[in-house]
């Protein structure tokens, strides 16, 4: 599969050691480790493996730059930003072609990751210039205080592998737009869709040292040094929850500022009401975009009793005819998951329920073969003692139950550690609000299988994380606020 021309000038094109203060260079002991591509399991190339002594040198660069990035004129940060988008809109091919290589989805879910990836660029480009402070009269006499708005300092970005152009852009645009410098730790399954954003950053005129890049196969040896610097002054981490928790606890060492995005568990809820194909199409978005390995992946499906057969029939039908292989295949629509382990853990929430009495729709066993690959899978009669009714199953697996009461639907939502989004069908609007009030998490869909959008502060509550990003509050999190007290009689 990594044979054909292009995919061999692709790979070759790519800077392949770590970005510190504006060179590519090696990593510090020569070491390099290797990308995987997961639809064949063959290596796609060797990329450098950074250490904690590169982590350093990182932070180093990126502490040198932040006074003079914190003083360029917002437009001209903004200016970078826009730049950088309309890049990476005309490479939108290439850039694809790189996300399929090493993370597996379709050209086309791809080419999407690329066009929302972008618009993280585009919208903070203008939100750059937008930071404003305030001022305010004492309500009692001379006093004044004035407001500012600065940037939080060097930041450390952590991201995973699920999104690996779109989650370094939710984080780099807002930071760009602040003023803050950066140091970048791509997940080890996808360093080149990272490395490749840092060249357009680079071309798009970003100075020297503001990004800097530390590629790794040992990600806590890399970040475990810069959280205990005293010279960083953020986290902002995507990944898994029981990572995101023992990065919180290491970060009290310094009382860290920490943006966590981590694991959900959306629940799907589909209404006697609803609009039973429109739900269809949403379940198919929400299931199945991103091959499930999505963190707003729906993860539990509620149906009415009323409309059960129906909605399990059409889910099945449509979920059982997705054409299946590797992403870079005409007509492929599902790409394999990333690797051996994730493959297993689906396959042994799938297991866990079938065991348990779940019964299997469509899909429900690996095929043989190289790749990482599981089909699209619908279970019903999933019980509440099923592992994967409290865990993230990040795959193509739907397991359906049903409901009689809006209490009672409720109830079960919201009986999980986490809350990042739910999903409501029903053209009830009074019962689709009070749902929307009800359910512990930071983001509804309402009649919609999709919530993300750069204009939107994506974010969740409980177990989910801490944080917002995109849309106006995604700014504030790359902020301090300071005030000047001041009185002008003296
Ligand atoms: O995540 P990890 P994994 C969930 C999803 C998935 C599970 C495991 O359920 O099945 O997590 O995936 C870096 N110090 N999500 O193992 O390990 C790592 O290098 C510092 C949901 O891939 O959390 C990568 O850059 N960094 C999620 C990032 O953390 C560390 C997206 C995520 O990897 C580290 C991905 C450490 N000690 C997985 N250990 C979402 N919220 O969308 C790992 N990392």
């Amino acid at each position: 599969m990594s044979g054909t021309l292009s995919e061999i000038e692709l790979l070759g094109g790519i800077e392949k050691g770590l970005l510190i203060g504006g060179r590519f260079r090696p990593a510090a002991g020569g070491r390099t480790f290797a990308v995987e591509n997961p639809a064949t399991g063959a290596t796609l190339c060797e990329v450098a493996d950074g250490s904690a002594e590169d982590a350093v040198d990182a932070l180093t660069a990126a502490s040198a730059a932040q006074s003079s990035w914190a003083a360029t004129p917002p437009r001209e940060r903004g200016e970078i930003l826009r730049r950088a988008y309309e890049l990476l809109v005309a490479r939108t091919e290439e850039i694809a072609l790189l996300i399929t290589l090493e993370m597996g989805k379709s050209l086309a879910e791809s080419r999407a990751e690329v066009a929302y990836g972008a618009e993280f660029f585009r919208w903070f480009s203008e939100e750059a210039v937008r930071i404003q402070g305030d001022f305010t009269v004492e309500p009692g006499g001379s006093g004044r205080v004035v407001l500012m708005r600065q940037p939080v300092g060097p930041s450390l970005l952590i991201t995973p592998w699920n999104v690996p152009l779109a989650m370094p852009t939710r984080k780099i645009g807002p930071a760009i737009a602040a003023g803050c410098t950066m140091i970048l730790k791509p997940a080890e399954q996808t360093p080149l869709t990272a490395l490749l954003l840092a060249s357009v950053l680079a071309e798009a005129g970003l100075p020297d040292g503001v990004l800097n890049v530390v590629t790794t196969s040992d990600p806590e040896a890399v970040a475990a040094p810069l959280i205990h610097d005293t010279r960083l002054r953020k986290l902002s981490f995507t990944g898994s929850t029981e990572v995101g928790r023992k990065l919180i606890v290491s970060s009290a060492d310094q009382v860290l500022r920490t943006s966590m995005e981590l694991g959900g568990n959306a629940p799907f809820i589909v209404c006697a009401d609803a609009d039973i194909d429109a739900a269809v199409d949403g379940a198919m978005i929400a299931k199945m975009r991103n091959i499930g390995e999505a963190c707003i992946a729906a993860n539990r499906f509620y149906v009415h009793a009323d409309v059960v057969e129906e909605f399990t029939d059409k889910l099945t039908a449509r979920m059982g005819k997705m054409v299946v292989g590797p992403g870079v295949d005409e007509g492929v629509e599902v790409g394999p998951l990333i690797d051996a382990v994730q493959r297993d853990k689906v396959a042994a929430l799938v297991d866990d329920a079938v065991s348990r009495g779940a019964r299997v729709h469509t899909g429900g066993t690996a095929p043989s073969g190289p790749g990482y690959f599981y089909p699209p899978t619908v279970l019903t009669g999933v019980p509440s003692s099923a592992r994967m009714t409290r865990e993230e199953i990040f795959g193509p697996v739907a397991p359906i139950s049903t409901f009689t009461d809006e209490h009672e639907v409720l109830r079960a939502a919201n009986d999980t550690e986490s809350g990042l989004v739910s999903y409501v069908y029903s053209r009830d609007i009074g019962r689709a609000i009070r749902l929307a009030e009800g359910l512990e998490t930071g983001m509804v869909g309402l009649n919609r299988g999709f919530v993300s959008n750069a204009a939107a502060p994506f974010g969740g509550v409980k177990r989910s994380g801490l944080g917002r990003e995109g849309g106006r509050l995604g700014i504030e999190e790359y902020l301090e606020v300071k005030y000047v007290a001041l009185d002008v009689d003296r």
